[in-house]
């Protein structure tokens, strides 16, 4: 099953990018993501070995010319509080979870409010590969391949009407299957939310799979955000309901800690978190504890495409 490269020579050393990307590049990564594989547990390996291919088509537009994060890091070192607050319980709990039968349902400001059959949105829309930036306010940040589409092509199915300034993003509550929701820190379901002009900006991202198969449920089975200029909690995971609204509403966190976490939470070096500054981040997989820390990017980097969404609006004021 394992291919040796004859060359330990990366594509991406020898070819320009753009060229490296595509065939060559995804051959390299699925070869990386099969070593990184054998190192897992054997639970991962049978859930990873399971688990349905999921390709996309590449968009260049939207992939960062970062070296992705090895899957084994991308599906171990997680943030899913409703299965514990350690990195390693998503990875150890959330194969419990139930994510079939699933429904979606898409409601309030809409001409057409309706639910929508996960089979049903796997088929909305053609799949794309996406390499987002992923940076977590606790200062770390990961690169990962993410499988879907743009949400606008879902919110447009229900026809919006002129009311809908916010969409709220809530997820799934299984008591069943998690333990972390026992835990008070968070007012659960964990809710999220993002102004209309966000949700629909062609970056705001449906995630049905990563690495080209479908998600591990720790990375938010069946279906999940990717805001990649926004702090990776906005990325709410297991959506099960998004409802179009009028007026702006409180998102878990807002809730559980308002002078820490704001409604927008775009990513911004020059706002510090009041606990921990956001000037610098580990990159997951890639640097040690004694690696120096690489510069966090405005916006995340996505500066260029999402900047004028926030034209006028004090970012310090409105964290
Ligand atoms: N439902 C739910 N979604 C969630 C979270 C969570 O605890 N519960 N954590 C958020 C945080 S803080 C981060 S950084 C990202 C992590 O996504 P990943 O584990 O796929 O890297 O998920 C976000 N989505
Ligand atoms: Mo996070």
């Amino acid at each position: 099953m394992l291919i040796r490269p004859s060359s330990p020579i990366l594509p991406s050393e020898i070819t320009p990018e753009g060229v490296w990307r595509s065939r060559r590049e995804w051959m390299a990564r699925s070869a990386a993501a099969a070593a990184a594989l054998g190192m897992a547990g054997w639970a991962q390996r049978q859930a990873w070995a399971e688990a349905g291919a999921l390709p996309g088509k590449s968009v260049p537009e939207f992939t960062v010319s970062d070296k992705p994060t090895p899957f084994k890091d991308v599906s171990s070192y997680n943030n899913y509080y409703e299965f514990g607050l350690d990195k390693g319980d998503p990875q150890r709990a959330a194969g419990a979870l139930k994510t079939r039968p699933w429904t979606v349902s898409v409601e309030g400001e809409a001409g057409k409010p309706r639910s929508f059959d996960i089979d049903e949105l796997l088929k909305l829309a053609p799949m794309e590969e996406r390499v987002y930036r992923l940076r977590c306010v606790e200062g770390w940040s990961m690169v990962i391949p993410w499988v879907g589409y743009s949400l606008s092509r879902l919110l447009k199915q229900v026809e919006p009407t002129g009311n809908a300034k916010y969409v709220e993003f809530t997820t799934v509550t299984q008591r069943e299957t998690m333990p972390g929701l026992d835990s008070r820190v968070l007012d659960w379901p964990y809710t999220e939310a993002l102004r209309m002009d966000e949700a629909m900006h062609p970056l705001t991202m449906l995630v049905f799979g990563v690495y080209g198969k479908v998600l591990p449920n720790q990375n938010g089975a069946p279906l999940r955000l990717a805001v990649p200029w926004k702090y990776g909690f906005k990325s709410a995971k297991s959506l099960v309901r998004i409802r179009l609204l009028e007026q702006a509403p409180r998102s878990s966190w807002m809730k559980a800690a308002p002078q820490e976490y704001g409604f927008y939470a775009n990513v911004n070096p020059q706002v510090p978190h009041p606990r921990w500054s956001q000037a610098t981040e580990r990159r997951i997989g890639e640097d040690g504890i004694f690696s120096p820390k690489r510069p966090t990017l405005m916006f995340n980097g996505y500066a260029d495409q999402v900047a004028s969404l926030y034209q006028g609006l004090d970012l310090k004021q409105n964290y």
